[in-house]
């Protein structure tokens, strides 16, 4: 970090001088519109410099001033679901100075982590856990006798989308708690919201009669509130009654047993925060409706609220977003080969369906939605669905395309075993972001697919070296055959400026032999065999001859290629963007005890068996010691060094 940077952003006035939520609550309230004013700044200075979230912490500056302002945080517990909203939050609660580190390695987190400061009640980073995190806050307070500790979770509409959220008011309609859910609703998840809930919460929102009514019935339950318990639920029962005869349906959180408040302006911060005191009287679960702009105070991000989700650096004073100028072409991401390849395919083969869940731009899923309208789906924040659907769409004939970021595929792990799996359904998953995924840190790292996919039975495990391989497999997995087929490949670009290769089948289970060598072989799978392929070419210069096979597929291991690799060489390298641990490494570990091969040493290269933070994807690579150099250091030491060798087998 240089100094000058950090010296640049400079908080305004009465931000300087609030360092924790208390020092918030001694604002006066006539002022508290200018915190927002001030924190609205220092936002968007910060992320235009460093990057990262940004819509969605403009969205909710007024929330996050008014719920630290009314609630007395830390010990009221306030849950932010996903997190990626909450740079307001950290920048009030004693994060301010550090703030620039935000999304750095050995910095900040860009999400709310318990580690990190004591009003980070929940880590997040995954969505729609809010409700069900604070929920069981609020039952221990009650448990623990703790009746006036007050429980909030702030989720947004998109999260609100999932099954997990609604399982979490289910219950919360049911326990008695002081429980506030927050429903901060802006229409947006990172693309535009979809499904019929978004269509219901507009309908309340645009019911002018409704909200003409609820106004009326807000300012009555003002006036009784100091009468008698008994008048005070004769009203609501009748606010009750005519909210659900007012809207079209009956309200759908007033049916869950949430009391239902809203919808409120949430840039209102005096309005909000007088709702809030309200709201703070109320025993029981509540949830209050809170409308909001996503990028709100930023015009350009307002506009367009997908492409200013994460925008990375930007000009803040012309709104341009910085993006590397290169002389040469550059290779595409991997994303977007996926985007283009599978309408290519859906072209050739009219059973052929893609589904995402919620990530449209993040998956390249778009460009399928906008070729093939009626044969891509956004199934909203619901991976087990995403799933599901696919393997409902599979029992008659058609072929999903389902692609899920692979941590957030770790959501959908019962729905792939016992909805696709044990019924040997043909659906094929792409998992995007898998290894590494960077400044999302650690609750995004795609770490664990290629252990959890490989254990189960009618799967096909599969990761390419570059575009090539991508399309490749996808052409393959997309012919005639039984079971699952998964796909896996990183966030970031590939190494194929050239990327638009014929279609070609890969005979399922075949790996191959990019380099001979005699001292030592490195197996590869994925992306990672470009690291293994430049390590080879260095190593030559060295004298040393390593041998390089990309294997292609976990599950089923090319048995012919690794009986070559174990009967030829007494020193082998397994390198993967993946946990070591059940991952690709294992797998040939198995194969060896499975054929008894007792003179070879192996080494295995991936990520570790600890939570590692966020970081530039080569740093985190660095770190665990599959970058090059890592990659470099390990045939060094397993050629010069015997005596370690004989020691230490693997990582
Ligand atoms: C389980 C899971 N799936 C997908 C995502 C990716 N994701 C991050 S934020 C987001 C949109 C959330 O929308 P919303 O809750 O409405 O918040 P907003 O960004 O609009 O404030 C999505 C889909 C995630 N974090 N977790």
């Amino acid at each position: 970090m240089k100094k000058d940077n950090k010296m640049l952003i400079e908080p305004g006035k009465l931000l300087q001088n609030i360092n924790k939520p208390a020092d918030l609550r001694n604002v006066d309230s006539t002022e508290l519109y200018k915190v927002c004013e001030e924190l609205r700044q220092y936002i968007i200075d910060n992320v235009s410099v460093f990057g990262g979230h940004f819509g969605a912490s403009l969205g909710v500056v007024e929330l996050t001033v008014a719920l630290h302002h009314v609630f007395n945080t830390p010990y009221d517990q306030l849950v932010w679901d996903v997190g990626h909203q909450a740079y307001g939050h950290k920048i009030l609660t004693g994060r301010r100075e550090r703030f620039h580190t935000n999304r750095r390695y050995e910095g900040l987190s860009g999400f709310p982590r318990r580690a990190e400061s004591e009003y980070d009640t929940f880590g997040v980073g995954h969505s729609s856990t809010s409700i069900s995190a604070a929920l069981g806050m609020a039952i221990a307070s009650k448990l623990k006798g703790e009746h006036e500790r007050q429980h909030i979770a702030v989720i947004g509409d998109g999260a609100m989308t999932a099954g997990l959220a609604f399982e979490g008011m289910n219950h919360a309609g049911v326990s008695d708690t002081n429980l506030l859910i927050v429903l901060n609703d802006n229409c947006m998840s990172i693309d535009p919201n979809v499904g019929a809930l978004k269509d219901y919460l507009t309908d309340i929102t645009t019911s002018q009669i409704y909200n003409k009514f609820k106004d009326d019935v807000w300012k009555l339950f003002g006036k009784i509130e100091k009468l008698a318990p008994g008048a005070r639920e004769a009203v609501q029962k009748i606010d009750h009654l005519i909210k659900s005869t007012i809207l079209n349906h009956s309200n759908l959180f007033e049916a869950l047993n949430l009391r239902y408040f809203g919808p409120v302006d949430g840039h209102d911060i005096n309005h909000l925060v007088s709702v809030m005191e309200d709201l703070k009287n109320i025993p029981g679960p509540k949830l209050l409706h809170c409308i909001t702009t996503k990028g709100k105070g930023y015009l350009p991000a307002e506009k367009n609220q997908t492409k200013w989700h994460a925008p990375g650096k930007f000009d803040k004073i012309t709104g341009e977003i910085k993006k590397k100028v290169y002389d040469t072409p550059q290779p595409p991401k991997y994303q977007q080969v996926f985007g283009n390849t599978i309408v290519e395919l859906a072209k050739m083969n009219e059973k052929i369906v893609g589904i995402t869940p919620a990530m449209p731009s993040g998956s390249s899923m778009n460009i399928m939605m906008k070729a093939l309208p009626e044969r891509a789906f956004d199934v909203g924040i619901a991976e087990q669905h995403a799933v599901t659907l696919s393997a409902g769409l599979a029992t008659q004939g058609m072929i999903p395309f389902c692609n899920i970021y692979s941590s957030f595929m770790q959501r959908a792990y019962d729905q792939v075993i016992h909805d696709v799996c044990v019924q040997n359904l043909h659906v094929i998953f792409c998992l995007d972001r898998a290894g590494f995924a960077g400044a999302d840190g650690a609750t995004h790292h795609g770490a664990y697919d290629l252990a959890f996919m490989r254990c189960v039975p009618n799967m096909v495990v599969s990761a390419p070296m570059n575009e090539a391989e991508l399309r490749n497999l996808m052409y393959t997995a997309q012919l005639p055959r039984e079971g699952a087929f998964t796909i896996r490949y990183p966030r970031g670009q590939g190494v194929m400026p050239e990327w638009q290769t014929p279609l070609e089948e890969v005979k399922v289970g075949t790996g191959r032999k990019l380099k001979d060598g005699k001292d030592i072989a490195l197996l590869t799978i994925g992306h990672v065999g470009n690291y293994a392929r430049e390590v080879a070419k260095k190593l030559e210069i060295k004298g040393i001859d390593a041998a390089h096979y990309d294997m292609r597929f976990v599950k089923p291991l090319d048995e012919d290629l690794l009986h070559e690799v174990f009967n030829k060489f007494d020193k082998v390298i397994t390198i993967e963007d993946g946990c070591v641990q059940g991952g690709f490494g294992s797998a040939i570990l198995e194969f060896m005890a499975d054929y008894q091969y007792k003179n070879t040493v192996v080494r295995r290269l991936g990520i570790p068996d600890e939570v590692i933070e966020q970081g530039e994807q080569i740093e985190l690579q660095h770190y665990a010691g599959f970058s090059p150099e890592g990659i470099e250091k390990a045939v060094m030491e397993m050629v010069n060094i015997p005596e370690f060798v004989t020691h230490k087998v693997s990582q």
